[in-house]
Order: C-alpha cells, then sequence, then structure tokens
C-alpha cells in the first residue's frame, strides 16, 4: 500500500468519524440533561482522543515523514548544463541514474528554444525554456531507466525539428 493511499484511508476515517460526532451532537442537541455525568464522559472520550494521538498519530507521523522528497533531493542531485543552440542541444551528460533528482540548467546560446523532455512512448515529462542569457532551472525524476529525448518546443527557424538530444 502505497503512502498516499495510507493518507487517504486515514484521512477518510478522520473526516468520517468527525461526521459521526457532528450528527450525534445535532441528535442530542435538543435533550434536557445534567451537566456533571455529561462532563465525565466527555473526559473520558477527550482522554481516549489525547491518548489515540499519542499512540497512533504520532508513530503514523513519523513513518509517513521517513520518505520526505525534499531531504532526498538535498541527498544528491544529478547536474546535467543544457544548452540550446541552432540547430541541436548540447548536454554536457549524457547518462543520468533513474530514481535520483536530475536538476537541468538550461540556456540558449542563440535564439529561445524550448526545453521538452520526452520518454520513451513520446510523452512530454518535463519542459522549460532556453533563453540566451538566463539559466532555467528544471529539476525532474526519471522514474524508469530507459532512453529519454529532448526535442525543441519552440519554433526556432529552418531546421528546429533537428533539434533532438538523446539522454540514454
Ligand atoms: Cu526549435
Amino acid at each position: 500500500m502505497s503512502v498516499q493511499t495510507v493518507s487517504a484511508v486515514l484521512s477518510l476515517l478522520a473526516i468520517l468519524s468527525l461526521a459521526a460526532v457532528a450528527l450525534r451532537v445535532r441528535a442530542l442537541a435538543h435533550e434536557r440533561r445534567d451537566y456533571a455525568p455529561v462532563q465525565i464522559g466527555a473526559y473520558r472520550i477527550r482522554a481516549i482522543g489525547f491518548w489515540l494521538l499519542v499512540l497512533v498519530g504520532l508513530p503514523t507521523s513519523v513513518w509517513l515523514f521517513r520518505a520526505n522528497p525534499y531531504t532526498v533531493q538535498a541527498a544528491a542531485p544529478q547536474v546535467v548544463n543544457a544548452t540550446g543552440y541552432q540547430w541541436y542541444w548540447e548536454l554536457d551528460t549524457s547518462q543520468v541514474t533513474a530514481g535520483r533528482p536530475v536538476k537541468f540548467r538550461v540556456t540558449s546560446a542563440d535564439v529561445n528554444h524550448g526545453f521538452g523532455l520526452y520518454d520513451e512512448a513520446g510523452t512530454l515529462v518535463a519542459q522549460t525554456q532556453a533563453m540566451p542569457g538566463y539559466i532555467n532551472r528544471l529539476t525532474h525524476v526519471f522514474e524508469a531507466p530507459g532512453t529519454y529525448r529532448v526535442l525543441c518546443l519552440e519554433y526556432c527557424g529552418l531546421v528546429h525539428h533537428n533539434m533532438i538530444a538523446e539522454i540514454p
């Protein structure tokens, strides 16, 4: 079961519990009752809720934070400098490792180009502009190994269609 599924199920349970409490309160709202017994019951429920949070909520939070994407990203960035030219791409790294974040630093030596990253099925997975005088940063995690392609997404002249680079 993925972290997202666990989170969704826990959130749904919490929402349904709150809805049940709200409906119960609404149903009992017109009843006249002595305060003291109600207070004892409410304090018991509050204590149970507190210990549920400590014993279930705390370990669950720790477990969910173990896959924090920010710490994974900070651990080992792979950097690829990409420059667009009329009409080719220059990448200073030809191979990257799947499952680890790749930081692309994208620029252009002449005119505006579009840096489009495609998977083997031809689906666009990430993109940014390649602009002269600017370095645009794009971080992407290649989920699966394979041959990815960089295509130009902005018409930049006669041989624009030929601007294809491969990242095996
Ligand atoms: Cu182009």
